[in-house]
């Protein structure tokens, strides 16, 4: 492996390998006119950028000794030292230029001393691995803060050092275990738990450079930590690509500064870099769609990454066209993805990828890291502007505005529950003012965090530091249908599983869930809280750039555009509150609970207010934590509501409809509780029923009316995963499968008002009478290789026809007692079939 190239690229003339050839061929094709050279050339001949690396990848692109050899004087004359790990990829850019120029006299005539000046920058190099990898063996940097890029880092830089040398051999063996880390941290998560500015600062790009730097460099190494890389890269790569949310930035989580939004050119070669490291034509396309917000896509600084990180030939998906980059993404892409389903929690739905589409960001996740927020259950949207927003803004790390109100459950869409007495003693450092009592979930450690490795984490899961918090248990998308999501975030609070504080907890159960129906551009929010005590005041909780309209105000602190103003439910027409910003508008109507108080909250000195009492009962005597200054890229939005139950009960839910359109919409379809039994909840929105289960699973049969006829597609979620369930309406019935996300989806037309009955069924019981018997066989028998057929004419597996395959269904579920399955006189045509069928029944 001693040859260079090695990082990245390969000698000239290695088969099948990206050299500097290729890169020279790609800027010269086209006699000169192309995308690549357009773009290269920005940079390419700006005397301002031309530090040793800008002059290594120079030489790169032009194969002109004159770069190679400004290059290496340039190192030579300066030294690399270690700057702990936010600075580290100066180490890769050694590394990197190091390897590129190392090679390039040979044959010809070398430069005055060229070999003191390498042994020289070899030695920095040396050093600065040395450094890094104590300080990882230190156990300071935490994995998803500065670990996992450092260990990528590391790893490059080591690859860099020649064979043969002892100190090198184990500095590499070091690396390789700290790139392992590196590796089951990314794929863990699927995205940057500290969201998108420090990803797309020092972070992002190191991740692809150590893979393939590893693949360019190292022709034999023991297993890999993760099965799949590429499709990891590939991962990260569609997260960026889904949570840009429709404006040229990305969803708002985490400490987020200026590098959220693409046109500030420290993301764009990360966009670049994950579409070149996989080849993947979808992450191609966003990269050029990228180029829309900002070209060049890169500060200055950066481009001498181009021949690294961009290749505008990458095949696109079918359909792309260059003058809307982003549109063809729709056909080669879900509409929903979950990102790091087991940590980082975080899941995208879109109604598409044209302008105007809806973008929804959802996360229930894990304590990852100390620039990560108590956002468990949040979820944002944004239809031709921002309508709903994650608060606050990153000011001053250890500020009361950070600690309090920006990091905190206050500042996100999701749930508070006001426990008086309830402590708050975080480890490290305590803001100005104290800790506020928010009423929010409990903090970890919102500085300074302390994970070492991947298995650290998992053993300080559910005890310990107990980062366990948000847990998604069921995701389905159905592309122009619908998006669903349930999750469990009761630990992200003090709970009766973990109270941080030792006061038992405040709560046994929070759980949301979110449907998301694509064609109607409806989101259902639906929430189940139990306090421990009822006395516990529980905040549904919305963030919006604007004050809702709505509802008869009562201002209760300040004024009405400026303090806390109280609305009784029962003053909203429609229960429906609308919030207009530019060219979206959002319109929420409140189902449940049914009898409600609305707080608005907001104004210029209430904006950052937090009740820190925890006490809304002894008055608004809180604090407006403003101790920040307002800038143009984070979501500053000016207002929140809060809905509360007027009743006092430990157990809540909370149904709410949102349903976001152009500012210039007066109307929506008014949605309608069909049912709220302890059972189940099911509304009604159109043409859509949406129902959940009350309290948790659906175990029982249920049913409800429908107001008016038409075609009605009953979405039912919470039934047992893989059950089989019996819709029976005015006009039939119809039986559907609930998938492993417990969701099944009914179609259903009535002339008129209609009841409608929800059963479960066993698979296979055509005649419905609870036994999977002959008479079951006979109706199969009866109709069998007909087509147009359903469940009681013996189509076992939704498919209209009649064949051998519902035969096997029947004989895997026949269950007379002591009967044996009868032989269908046909049994040789069953085939593949049954293998399928049995697979997929040892699962349920
Ligand atoms: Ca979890
Ligand atoms: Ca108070
Ligand atoms: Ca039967
Ligand atoms: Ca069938």
């Amino acid at each position: 492996m001693d040859e260079h190239p090695r990082l990245v690229f390969r000698p000239i003339g290695t088969p099948g390998a990206r050299t500097f050839q290729t890169v020279r061929d790609l800027y010269n094709s086209n006699g000169g006119n192309n995308p690549f050279k357009q773009e290269v050339d920005t940079w390419l001949y700006n005397a301002s950028y031309s530090t040793y690396i800008d002059q290594a990848s120079r030489y790169v692109i032009t194969g002109n000794l004159s770069y190679a050899e400004s290059a290496l004087n340039s190192m030579y004359g300066s030294s690399l030292s270690y700057g702990g790990t936010e600075g580290a990829f100066t180490g890769a850019q050694w590394a990197l230029a190091y390897d590129w120029i190392h090679d390039a006299w040979e044959g010809g005539s070398p430069p005055a001393n060229l070999s003191t000046k390498l042994a020289y920058i070899e030695s920095e190099i040396a050093d600065f691995v040395g450094a890094a990898l104590s300080d990882l063996d230190g156990g300071g940097p935490s994995l998803w803060h500065g670990r996992a890029s450092l260990g990528a880092v590391a790893w490059v830089a080591a690859l860099a050092l020649p064979a043969g040398n002892a100190t090198y051999d184990t500095y590499r063996t070091e690396a390789w275990d700290d790139w392992q880390q590196s590796l089951k941290a990314t794929h863990a998560c699927g995205g940057w738990p500290e969201g998108p500015t420090y990803w797309a600062t020092n972070r992002g790009v190191n991740f692809p450079l150590a893979y393939q730097s590893y693949t360019s460099a190292v022709t034999g190494s023991p297993a890999l930590a993760v099965a799949d890389p590429m499709e990891d890269l590939r991962q990260l790569g569609l997260w960026m690509l889904y949570t840009e949310r429709g404006d040229g930035s990305f969803n708002r989580y985490g400490d987020v500064s200026s590098q959220v939004v693409i046109n500030n050119g420290t993301i764009g070669q990360s966009i670049d870099y994950y579409a070149i490291a996989t080849g993947d034509p979808a992450l191609a396309a966003f990269a050029e769609h990228a180029r829309d917000y900002r070209y060049p896509l890169y500060w200055s600084g950066y481009r001498w990454m181009l021949p690294v990180t961009y290749d505008p030939t990458i095949p696109k998906p079918p359909g792309y066209d260059p003058a809307h980059p982003a549109e063809c993404l729709g056909a080669a892409l879900p509409n929903a993805a979950v990102f790091g389903r087991d940590a980082l929690g975080l899941v995208v739905m879109r109604q598409g990828w044209s302008d105007g589409d809806t973008q929804i960001s959802f996360k229930a996740g894990d304590y990852l890291a100390h620039h990560g927020h108590y956002d468990q259950g949040t979820f944002t949207l944004f239809k031709h502007d921002k309508l709903v927003i994650n608060s606050g803004g990153y000011g001053p790390y250890t500020g009361d505005h950070r600690l309090n109100y920006y990091v905190r459950t206050v500042a996100k869409n999701g749930i508070l529950v006001q426990r008086p007495d309830e402590m708050w003693t975080p480890p490290s450092v305590t803001p100005p003012s104290g800790w506020a009592n928010d009423g929010g979930q409990r903090i970890v450690q919102a500085t300074g965090s302390t994970v070492s490795s991947y298995e650290n984490w998992l053993a300080n899961k559910t005890s310990g530091w107990n980062y366990e918090s948000g847990e998604i248990t069921a995701f389905d998308n159905v592309d122009g249908a619908y998006s669903y999501v349930a999750s469990d975030i009761t630990r992200a609070y003090n709970s009766t599983l973990y109270d941080c504080e030792g006061q038992g907890g405040k709560v046994s159960l929070v759980t949301r869930q979110l449907v998301y129906l694509q064609d109607a551009d409806v989101l259902v929010v639906f929430d189940r809280v139990n306090a421990t005590n009822a006395a516990y005041k529980k905040k549904w909780l919305l963030h919006t750039p604007n004050k809702f309209v709505g509802g008869t105000e009562v201002v209760a602190v300040g004024s009405a555009s400026n303090g806390i103003i109280e609305v009784d439910g029962d003053t909203i027409p429609g229960d429906t509150l609308t919030m207009t910003n530019g060219g979206g508008k959002l319109f929420l109507q409140v189902l449940l609970p049914a009898s409600y108080t609305v707080n608005k909250v907001g104004g210029l000195n209430y904006r950052y207010y937090v009740e820190d009492d925890g006490d809304d009962a002894d008055g608004y005597d809180g604090t407006n934590y403003d101790d920040y200054s307002e800038v143009s890229y984070h979501d500053y939005g000016d207002w929140r509501i809060e809905v509360s139950p007027k009743a006092a009960s430990n157990f809540d839910t909370f149904l709410n409809v949102l349903s976001p359109r152009s500012s210039a919409t007066s109307s929506v379809d008014p949605a309608t509780v069909l049912l709220a039994s302890p059972l189940a909840t099911v509304m009604r929105v159109g043409g859509y029923v949406v129902g959940m289960g009350t309290a948790g699973l659906i175990d029982d049969d249920f049913g409800y009316t429908v107001p008016e006829g038409g075609t009605f597609r009953h979405l039912i979620v919470d039934l047992q995963p893989e059950g089989y369930y019996k819709l029976t309406g005015e006009a039939g019935y119809d039986v559907a499968a609930a998938n492993e996300a417990g969701l099944a989806l009914f179609t259903e037309t009535a002339a008129a008002a209609h009841g409608v009955v929800i059963t479960s069924v066993l698979c296979a019981d055509a005649n419905f009478d609870d036994v999977v018997d002959g008479l079951d066989y006979n109706a199969w028998s009866l109709h069998y290789l007909a087509s147009g057929m359903n469940w009681g004419d013996g189509d076992f597996n939704f498919d209209t026809v009649v064949d051998g395959l519902d035969y096997n269904i029947w004989s895997l579920n026949y269950a007379p007692e002591g009967a044996a399955v009868p032989e269908p006189a046909f049994a040789a045509l069953l085939g593949l079939g049954l293998a399928v069928v049995a697979w997929r029944r040892r699962r349920a």
